[in-house]
């Protein structure tokens, strides 16, 4: 039975980096709407396999997971002969894809969240945002990013040469400051960020998943 990705048409948060691996690693699956608005990831059915009652989640063929990054690292596991080995099978090479992307969990979205926080819910309706809170948290932001201008002026990507999972895991939140927020911290902060998150945002797996959407690959 083909993979099943239960998400809101949103490609943003988890459900965008589990997308964009499905996508980077050419694995069929079939979407599953859940309506936010409707309170479908509320539903007892739905929280029988998510005790949380959160999008997104995978089913396949019976082996139900969650949480997205917990997602994508079983698809890079299971499928490490299609698509770029986003996840090394050297002990090295892994451990500093391990290393950046516990950076980006702990470190790097912890600083941008607040950020969303702020602007997200007042620009939805419409409010001004509070600039001194709003200033704060683009503060610890562009501190968290002074050091990866550190580590991509000598590499080309977070772990290393190479693409890797590490990169991928800043999908999630880091566009929506741009198309949310309209803050292009990410494209004004060092020259080598500056390339780095361009590289990013403009490759073609990326790009196709932007356009289409979450969208079943089997009938
Ligand atoms: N850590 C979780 C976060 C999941 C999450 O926050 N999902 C959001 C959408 S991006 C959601 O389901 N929001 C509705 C809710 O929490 O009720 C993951 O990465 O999967």
């Amino acid at each position: 039975m083909v993979l099943k990705l239960y998400t809101d048409p949103d490609v943003g948060g988890g459900p965008a980096i589990v997308g964009l691996t499905l996508v980077e690693k050419h694995v069929p699956y079939e979407h599953v709407p859940v309506n936010i608005d409707a309170k479908e990831h509320k539903t007892p059915e739905y929280m029988a396999k998510h005790p949380f009652g959160q999008v997104p989640m995978i089913d396949d063929d019976g082996f139900i997971v969650y949480e997205s990054r917990a997602i994508c690292r079983y698809i890079l596991e299971k499928y490490p002969n299609q698509g770029p080995e986003l996840l090394p099978k050297g002990l090295k090479e892994r451990t500093l894809v391990e290393q950046a992307a516990a950076v980006e969990y702990a470190t790097f979205t912890p600083a941008l969240l607040p950020v969303l926080k702020e602007v997200r819910p007042k620009r939805l309706r419409g409010e001004p945002v509070d600039q001194a809170v709003l200033d704060e948290a683009l503060k610890e932001l562009s501190a968290k990013l002074d050091v990866y201008e550190v580590i991509l002026s000598k590499q080309k990507f977070l772990a290393g040469d190479e693409f890797s999972f590490a990169d991928l895991c800043h999908y999630a939140y880091a566009p929506l400051l741009l198309t949310i927020g309209g803050i292009d911290i990410m494209t004004s902060k060092g020259p080598n960020v500056t390339r780095w998150w361009n590289e990013l945002i403009s490759r073609p797996t990326w790009v196709k998943l932007k356009e289409e959407g979450f969208k079943s690959t089997v009938s």
